[in-house]
């Protein structure tokens, strides 16, 4: 049994789509960022990062949405979301992983929290067109590795596709979008059919017609 500590739509549903794709027992413990509970006392102790997601696996608490993924799919190969060890696929696994983590999902975090990088609010229009190239470039590096590709590492989904999608939804708002992108677009359509998307996404009310073409 795991506990997914999470709010809709935060880094907490890429965990989410692969707890439901590989049908595990979970509760899904609702942390209200609104009131801000992910800076109390009782969830900094298991997150001292104060951040969403947090996963408990047979009472070990695991923070970072790439490092909760990465230990799904270890710990249940069976569901083949990572390839396997001596598999050429894995360093791709892990570097589509990083980058969408280190790359793309630090960028939308500035664009997220631009007051959290800036001493003055006035910038923050600025901040706000810078990290839209910058999210603009990475997705455009996703593009094309999407030429060809039915999914990030190929022929087979894996963690990274449910990561992708996670990020994609959050890039929507900005002007050249995932959608804007043609295989990004495709595949972000094709992704939308996936019946663990469906669901999660029904649960988490996330609103899926931005995919359709
Ligand atoms: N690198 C972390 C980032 C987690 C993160 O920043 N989560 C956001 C929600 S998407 C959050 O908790 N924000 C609330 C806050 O920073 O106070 C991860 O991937 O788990």
């Amino acid at each position: 049994m795991y506990q997914l500590y999470y709010y809709p739509n935060n880094a907490s549903l890429a965990p989410h789509l692969l707890l439901h794709h590989m049908k595990l027992p979970y509760d899904l413990l609702l942390v209200d960022k609104k009131e801000k509970v992910q800076k109390s006392a009782d969830y900094l102790k298991l997150n001292p990062a104060g951040r969403i997601p947090t996963l408990v696996a047979n009472g070990q608490a695991i923070f970072e949405s790439p490092a909760i993924c990465i230990h799904l799919c270890e710990s249940h190969p069976e569901h083949k979301l990572i390839p396997e060890i001596g598999s050429p696929l894995r360093p791709l696994f892990f570097q589509w992983l990083t980058y969408l983590n280190n790359t793309l999902q630090a960028e939308l975090m500035v664009r997220y929290y631009p007051h959290r990088h800036t001493n003055d609010v006035s910038t923050i229009p600025n901040l706000l067109s810078a990290q839209d190239e910058r999210i603009a470039e990475a997705l455009s590096i996703i593009n094309d590795q999407l030429d060809g590709n039915e999914y990030l590492l190929g022929a087979n989904i894996s963690a990274c596709d449910y990561f992708l999608f996670m990020l994609a939804e959050w890039s929507l708002p900005i002007e050249k979008n995932p959608m804007t992108f043609t295989h990004l677009a495709d595949y972000l359509q094709r992704l939308s059919t996936n019946p663990t998307i469906k669901a999660v996404s029904e649960l988490e009310d996330i609103d899926l017609s931005p995919f359709i073409k």
